[in-house]
């Protein structure tokens, strides 16, 4: 493996940041790795991605409007080093814990979207729908892996949504799309997007935070790598979800409701005392 940077160092946050996250739902982390640290990573996420995107084959007349949003590749560090180096790096787990205000974080699992040159829009959605962990308890961090342009499709989030829970949108999807369009246009909302991230940036958001992404209008893919952080020693919910109850299967195995959310797939990232 070539030499890698370690991302051992840690970066505090800012009361900004820290109060932007509390107050919206999201915030950006800008450089939170320069391109010269993520330059070694980008191209054997991408190959891997590539590699074993579930959906990548799926012909134009099958492919729903999630298909056409990204091909989606989950859980790479698992089968590459340097995805490993990079899904594990400390300095990434601790911004999460300290947004979460956690002592603290797990792994609940990484996942590479690339939307492709011409891909489609990612609907209006809620992670914490698919999650058998509560919204507060679980926080994503999405890294484009490449400069990007709202052209290319940049996550664009509802402030304040993460405080309003289930929004009833359900699965992304058109109907996910249409349901939660309707409210963010009728109500009280206010919207937060990006002209243009660089690679290396860093939005974070809640479990409940509203968000979706513009499709790409380009004829450049957009691969964006996120990881899924969950405090540590958070209890698994009840479940009320089909969705929920997939999620437990994949990325808790063998954990039950009530118990705390550990397993072999969901290390220890960073905590107060492991330092
Ligand atoms: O990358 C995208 O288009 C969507 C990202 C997203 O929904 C997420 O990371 O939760």
């Amino acid at each position: 493996m070539t030499n890698l940077p370690s991302f051992d160092d840690l970066r505090v946050i800012s009361e900004d940041e820290r109060n932007s996250f509390k107050t919206n739902g999201h915030v950006l982390v800008e450089s939170l790795c320069s391109s010269t640290e993520l330059s070694p990573f980008v191209n054997p996420l991408l190959k891997l991605g590539a590699e074993i995107s579930w959906n990548k084959n799926i012909s134009l007349e099958d492919q729903r409007t999630y298909d056409r949003a990204f091909h989606q590749a989950i859980n790479l560090w698992r089968l590459d080093p340097v995805a490993e180096a990079f899904v594990m790096a400390k300095r990434f787990a601790h911004v999460a814990a300290q947004l979460l205000d956690a002592n603290g974080v797990r792994l609940y699992h990484d996942q590479l979207l690339n939307k492709k040159a011409n891909g489609g829009h990612t609907p209006w959605h809620q992670d914490a729908f698919y999650w058998p962990i509560a919204g507060h308890h679980a926080i994503t961090m999405w890294m484009p892996l490449v400069d990007v342009t709202t052209e290319m499709g940049i996550v664009e989030f509802v402030n304040g949504s993460h405080q309003e829970g289930d929004l009833k949108g359900g699965a992304i999807s058109e109907n996910s799309e249409q349901k939660l369009s309707e409210l963010v246009n009728e109500g009280d909302f206010s919207t937060s997007s990006y002209k243009r991230l660089n690679a290396g940036d860093a939005t974070f958001h809640a479990g409940w935070t509203l968000h979706r992404a513009g499709s790409n209008t380009t004829q450049m893919d957009r691969p964006a790598m996120t990881v899924i952080y969950i405090a540590d020693q958070c209890p698994v919910l009840n479940l009320e979800r089909e969705e929920q109850h997939l999620d437990l299967f994949m990325y808790l195995p063998g954990v039950k409701e009530g118990d705390l959310a550990i397993s072999p797939m969901n290390p220890l990232l960073w905590s107060e005392i492991k330092q």
